[in-house]
């Protein structure tokens, strides 16, 4: 069934308030469940946001209900999360026991949860801002699909909606999202902005409005205001009513806020103070009772059904970029309803007993769905049977795997880095034709020459839903760069916005579990800068989005660019955030293996994102041939580089750019320490995972030895180690109490600075002077 907006039946509309009814009750008491029935044992506030979901209630509902159809996809503002689930139990999609124990463990979630709600959310939500830009990214990976023929003839592109909270306008990743956006085309895209005029702490500036009406307008926006509801609306029709409409237009945010708080009394005082000289207005007011006065100047077009309905019936039917602006009150229908302070307000027991009396709902029938609807019961199963949303399919895909070749050839010199070689592997992965080719898509934020990635855009060119030329190319300008945009092109040239660049990897990400149809999402940056996306890129990996971050270049070996340019915390990073592994290769046949890995890695149900630190630095390549069993070790995050024969008594541990350092000191040592062994991390991550693991496993009985403890039963129980990285030098100190030994680990641990790496490695304390001495030091400890 295809819902008429523009004609609601009246008897869909009775329907619809009382789901609007219920949607309300059931949000409101699954919090007041939480603290106040159900035993938190611990003693803490359980908390959840009874005037936040108030607030957007008409909204939500007349959406699910009505308007969303399965191909749609809905980014929820996180405190509308007990809206969103109490919508999914009334489905039939959300269970009881969830609902009791929302913000308990394994219970409904505080915000929606793609991956641990079972509710079907499509974008997890919680940092806010981030839920709305992704919708824009979202969309733009549903173009990328259609134009690449990656779905079905007949695939339905959704809308992706965001549902947002007025002051996530203040986060600065909404209008680099919005920017983007719009250099792209984006279309298809809605966003519902619950203009409540509150945020935590505060009334929102006056006049909001009119800035995000024009910034809006300006990308290329509809924007449609929703403004007074139908009670409101009639009130022009009376004579004199259009002067108490001037008066609520000119009414500052935190007046109307404390006058929907204090309800009809106060209204009728402050408008008779006011507008005292209008006959006609005073004659209007006689006309409602204080309740029904209330209640009329707080019918503004948010909170209102009908008037909701009227805006969604705008926009439907085109795939316009959409922005409502809905005038709503914070806390709406509850006694909460304007008051400043009402973000994290509960109702009393009081409260909430009133307001269940007030809506027929009997005790003991708090959770049932019928109780307290006008329409019979019947009417309700049959309305909600007819959903386009909702068919009791999830809506959860997984597209089957990409192969993904057993080696990729590249030509390789014996001087190289790794950001090259990294150019390389992908180009030469463009120069074929099959699958893995086709479903890669790349990203960068305005880095992509910088990061390599050139020759594969020369192959596979930009996309763009609008075609464009590069007219360099056409007016022969020489260039390396042979670009032109197309719908066909497999690289996404973002501006610089690394938010961005991690959003759009959260969203292409996703497009296996969304649209059932898997990519290949590789990003590249610059190392350093991943701390400047890094709330993106944690929300993108919260949802479990799957794709490879290759950053470059890292660390002091930067050289000349200076301490702006030098990443020295990605490696802690990389141990530290959930659902990314990292690998930093030091030679090109690392890279090689740990590249393919990473395909397959990310593709798998176990398996996660992929982060690879590369350097620029040029090191000699070792001469060897890379079988299976080296393979599987340099993947396990570490191997015997160099490894002496018999149990050796010291061992160098290192990863990345600085191997010509390690060898250096290790020819000075050779004749004071004979047995020196070196080992390889190539991911301090992957074994730090491993190490935490196998202690679970041991708590639990099994007997099971780390991949860092295995290797270094190579070693003398009262062996020494010397650690060196080009990054934070706790990223490899850990090893120490990992395996028992004492350590002294070298590293970059304060900002760097421009310099050659001779003067660079000699100041940080990281050149083979400093592992001579590093080792020494260690003897004497
Ligand atoms: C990035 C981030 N910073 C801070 C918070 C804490 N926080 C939660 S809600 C909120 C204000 C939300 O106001 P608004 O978006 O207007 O939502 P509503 O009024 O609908 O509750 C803040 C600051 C957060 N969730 N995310
Ligand atoms: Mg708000």
């Amino acid at each position: 069934m295809k819902p008429n907006l523009k004609k609601i039946p009246q008897n869909d509309l009775r329907v619809l308030k009382d789901l609007e009814m219920k949607t309300s009750w059931l949000s409101s008491w699954m919090i007041h469940n939480a603290n106040n029935i159900r035993n938190s044992l611990d003693g803490l506030k359980v908390g959840g946001h009874q005037a936040s979901s108030a607030s957007i209630i008409s909204i939500m509902t007349a959406l699910y209900f009505y308007v969303l159809k399965k191909e749609d996809r809905v980014a929820v503002k996180p405190h509308a999360a007990p809206v969103f689930h109490a919508i999914q139990y009334i489905f039939g999609n959300q269970s009881i026991d969830n609902l009791k124990n929302f913000r308990a463990y394994g219970g409904a979630q505080s915000y929606p949860s793609r991956t641990k709600d079972v509710d079907d959310v499509d974008y997890s939500t919680g940092s806010v801002g981030l839920g709305g830009a992704i919708t824009i990214f979202g969309s733009l990976i549903q173009d990328y699909l259609i134009d690449h023929k990656f779905v079905d003839n007949n695939f339905k592109p959704g809308k992706m909606i965001a549902l947002l909270g007025d002051a996530e306008l203040d986060e600065g990743n909404i209008y680099e999202a919005l920017l983007e956006g719009a250099k792209q085309n984006v279309r298809n895209c809605w966003w519902v902005i619950d203009y409540n005029r509150q945020s935590l702490d505060a009334v929102v500036a006056d006049e909001l409005h009119l800035k995000i009406d024009e910034l809006f307008a300006s990308m290329g926006w509809r924007v449609i205001t929703l403004k007074y509801g139908k009670k409101l609306q009639s009130l022009s029709k009376l004579k004199g009513g259009n002067k108490i409409l001037n008066w609520i237009d000119s009414c500052p945010n935190d007046l109307y806020s404390a006058l929907s708080f204090l309800g009809g009394k106060a209204w009728r005082d402050r408008l008779v103070q006011d507008l005292a000289k209008h006959k006609d207005v005073l004659k209007i007011l006689k006309g409602f009772n204080d309740k029904e006065l209330g209640e009329t100047m707080s019918n503004l077009a948010g909170n209102d059904i009908e008037a909701v309905l009227d805006a969604f019936a705008e926009a439907e039917g085109d795939d316009i970029p959409t922005c409502f602006i809905a005038y709503t009150i914070k806390g709406y229908g509850l006694p909460l309803a304007g008051h400043k302070d009402n973000h994290a307000g509960l109702m009393n027991n009081k409260q909430i007993e009133e307001y269940q009396k007030s809506l027929s709902i009997n005790k003991g029938e708090e959770w049932d769905i019928y109780s307290g609807l006008v329409s019979p019961m019947k009417d309700i199963d049959k309305f909600l049977s007819k959903s386009p949303f909702f068919n009791g399919d999830k809506r959860i895909y997984n597209d089957r795997k990409i192969d993904i070749e057993t080696k990729i050839d590249y030509k390789t010199s014996q001087n190289s880095n790794t950001q090259d070689i990294f150019g390389k592997l992908l180009n030469e992965i463009g120069k074929k034709n099959n699958m893995l080719s086709d479903r890669i898509v790349t990203f960068s934020p305005d880095v992509t020459v910088s990061t390599n990635l050139g020759a594969w855009v020369n192959q596979r060119q930009i996309y763009n839903r609008k075609a464009k030329t590069d007219v360099f190319h056409d007016k022969k300008v020489m260039s390396a760069q042979k670009w032109t945009m197309s719908p066909k092109g497999q690289h996404f040239a973002l501006g610089i916005a690394e938010n961005n660049l991690f959003l759009t990897l959260g969203a292409a990400g996703l497009s296996n579990a969304i649209f059932g149809s898997r990519l290949i999402p590789i990003g590249t940056i610059y190392d350093t800068f991943i701390s400047r996306g890094l709330d993106a890129l944690n929300y993108a990996l919260y949802q479990d989005a799957r794709f490879l971050l290759v950053a470059t270049p890292s660390g002091i070996s930067l050289g000349p660019e200076g301490g702006a340019h030098q990443s020295i915390i990605t490696p802690l990073i990389g141990i530290g955030q959930p659902n990314l592994l990292m690998f930093e290769p030091t030679f090109a046949d690392e890279l090689e293996v740990i590249f393919r890995y990473a395909l397959n890695f990310m593709q798998e149900d176990n398996g996660s994102s992929i982060y690879i630190r590369l350097t620029t630095r040029n090191l000699k390549q070792p001469e060897r041939k890379i079988n299976n069993d080296i393979e599987t070790q340099i993947i396990s995050g570490g191997y015997w580089y160099k490894k002496h024969s018999a149990k050796s008594n010291f061992t160098i541990v290192f990863t990345g750019a600085l191997a010509p350092e390690v060898e250096q000191a290790v020819e000075t040592l050779k004749e004071d320490i004979p047995d020196i062994s070196v080992l390889m991390v190539t991911s301090s991550d992957r074994l730090y995972k491993d190490w935490r693991l196998v202690q679970k496993k041991r708590s639990a009985g099994q007997k099971v030895i780390s991949r860092i403890e295995e290797l270094f039963l190579e070693t003398n129980p009262d062996s020494l180690i010397v650690s060196v990285i080009d990054g934070h030098s706790s990223a490899l100190s850990w090893i120490g109490g990992a395996v028992n030994r004492k350590i002294i680990s070298l590293g970059v641990d304060e900002f760097g600075q421009s310099g050659n790496l001779i003067d660079l490695y000699r100041v940080y304390g990281v050149d083979s002077e400093a592992i001579v001495d590093a080792c020494a030091q260690a003897y004497s400890l």
